[in-house]
């Protein structure tokens, strides 16, 4: 049915799947949904969208054509129009230790023991799960733009994590590919560090969109792959399945708003199945991969200050 007032449909949104993408354009974000093959662009901001979407209520959007192929490549450089961060989450937080192979690796530094068990094996097997603030949408990049190592980290990994977008009740209401972009060496220092090693400029990474809950289906069934690539070769690969994660969303999520009202529209991002060794570090103009099932391939750059501090 049209609306004669804002040129667009009205949308029974019932049945049908969604992404969401934004693309910058000569310095103006837009925001596309994407439904099958069909691409819409809106006026509406994304988590509105969502909100909307959740409710089956009407969302204003106009028929485009737009070449999501294309905006998706990989040499950045040249591209005038491209995808950019999916929407500005008011906050950003990440669960941490919620696979097995993350309690195995995060064991292997020198770390501090709870009678004894590291505390990356007492946190995993604890009832309370490990949450902690992450960013704030400055502190965030979209597929396409760089994620940075800490000028005073000589070791910085990649987290491949699967985020969840969610209302101010704690209701899913979209998930995306993260990087949870962490300098491994301040907080193997002294875990006290952590803050200092997950949180500063260019520290988390989420796109290409953001996809409504009844096109993921089973959350715990998605393929997350990772791939640090140096000079167009290959450094590190490798996957895992979200069937591997721990710790449930619901439950993840309901620790976050204990007492902790977030916004609609915080993200929180649920932890890394994919660890690599003391051997593996991010460097400077790496190319980070992070593909997950059904979302797509979120590709960054990395970026490195070559000021030290004293
Ligand atoms: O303190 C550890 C953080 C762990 C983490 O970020 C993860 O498991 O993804
Ligand atoms: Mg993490």
């Amino acid at each position: 049915m049209q609306n004669p007032d804002k040129g667009g449909e009205k949308w029974d949104l019932g049945i049908r799947d969604l992404k969401i993408f934004r693309v910058i354009s000569r310095g103006i974000k837009h925001v596309y949904l994407k439904e099958g093959e069909k691409v819409f662009e809106t006026s509406m901001d994304p988590v509105e969208v969502l909100g909307l979407y959740a409710h089956k209520g009407e969302i204003m959007r106009r028929e485009t054509r737009i070449d999501f192929e294309n905006l998706l490549i990989k040499d950045f450089s040249h591209a005038e129009d491209r995808v950019t961060l999916p929407f500005d989450p008011p906050e950003v937080w990440g669960s941490g230790i919620t696979y097995e192979m993350s309690r195995r690796r995060y064991s292997e530094e020198k770390v501090p023991k709870i009678m004894d068990k590291t505390i990356y094996e007492a946190v995993y097997e604890a009832q309370r799960p490990e949450v902690f603030f992450k960013a704030t949408a400055p502190r965030c990049v979209g597929h396409g733009e760089p994620i940075r190592i800490r000028r005073d980290s000589v070791w910085t990994l990649p987290e491949a994590e699967l985020a969840v977008v969610i209302d101010e009740n704690g209701s899913i209401m979209g998930f995306s590919a993260a990087d949870d972009v962490s300098a491994r060496d301040i907080e193997s220092e002294n875990p006290l560090y952590l803050p200092q090693s997950k949180i500063f400029s260019g520290c988390f990474a989420m796109g290409p969109c953001i996809v409504t809950p009844d096109e993921i289906g089973d959350p715990y069934s998605l393929k997350v792959e990772l791939k640090i690539k140096r000079g167009g070769q290959t450094v590190y690969q490798n996957s895992t399945s979200t069937s591997k994660m721990k710790r449930r969303l619901n439950e993840q999520i309901e620790y976050l708003l204990r007492d902790n009202p977030v916004p609609r529209g915080t993200v929180l991002s649920t932890g890394t199945g994919i660890v690599p060794g003391r051997d593996v570090s991010l460097q400077e103009h790496d190319i980070v991969e992070i593909q997950i099932e059904k979302i797509g391939v979120l590709v960054t750059p990395v970026i490195k200050s070559d000021v030290q501090y004293k």
